[in-house]
């Protein structure tokens, strides 16, 4: 059984976060293990309170589940401080692991901070680490510093995301109006997803954003190429939030 690593936030809820992306895993048939980088206090709307643990401690985590066996993929998310992307470049820069999926989680879907304000451009430095990033509108915009409002602007972000090094860019469409469409850039070409946008509450889409990158990465452990990963994932993601109210 192939295994994978998220180091990611606690979320109570269950929604997002590590607990999110373990579910994932066992779906999807490969052994997870978690490294947590901040603690949560929230429920399927609201975050009140989060409580990033020191570095030191997550590089701790990761280290002693890396002595006993190896991974055959990464998921980041919720890193919680700029200090922890700082000593997670340097881990990543030193062990050299090819499946790297980051979701540059800058805001919960309720608009709570869950990283410092130097957060996003440590996160820049992480990009050329990183085999696949999965941003958001929002988390886009913040990189690119532009405004995103339609695909020909979600194009020109991921090939601004591209040049700051990461292999594949993977831009989620879901924050803009009329069908949702997510754009996948390598470089060279742009691959287009759409989908049937789906109605309900905010608690109904909360960890989305988990789900999906932990399903990606699930898909990459076990060999399937980005392009096919990024529609198994999707596929996956539908069917969980088809389970929710
Ligand atoms: O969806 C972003 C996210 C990621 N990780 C954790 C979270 C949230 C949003 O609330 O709590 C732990």
């Amino acid at each position: 059984m192939k295994r994978v690593l998220t180091i990611a936030g606690f979320d109570p809820s269950g929604r997002a976060g590590i607990s999110a992306d373990l579910k994932t895993f066992d779906d999807l048939g490969v052994e997870g293990v978690a490294a947590i980088t901040a603690l949560t206090a929230q429920n399927s709307t609201t975050v009140a309170a989060t409580l990033p643990i020191e570095p030191k401690f997550v590089r701790k985590e990761i280290v002693t589940l890396l002595a006993e066996v190896g991974f055959d993929a990464i998921k980041i998310g919720m890193l919680g401080s700029s200090e922890t992307v700082t000593m997670l470049a340097r881990f990543l820069k030193k062990e050299r692991i090819e499946k790297v999926v980051l979701d540059p989680v800058l805001r919960s879907t309720s608009g709570t901070w869950l990283i410092d304000k130097n957060g996003l451009e440590e996160i820049k430095k992480l990009l050329p680490l990183v085999h696949v990033v999965t941003p958001n509108i929002d988390e886009a915009g913040a990189l690119t510093k532009k405004k995103i409002q339609n695909v020909t602007d979600m194009e020109e972000a991921a090939k601004t995301i591209h040049s700051l090094g990461v292999k594949f860019v993977l831009l989620k469409g879901g924050h803009l109006k009329g069908a949702p469409t997510d754009v996948l850039f390598n470089g060279k070409d742009f691959t287009h997803y759409s989908g049937t946008r789906l109605g309900g509450s905010k608690a109904r889409f909360h960890g989305t954003g988990c789900i999906l990158s932990a399903a990606l990465c699930a898909n990459l452990a076990k060999g399937v190429s980005v392009k096919k990963s990024t529609e198994n994932a999707r596929k996956y993601l539908t069917k969980v939030l088809k389970t929710r109210k």
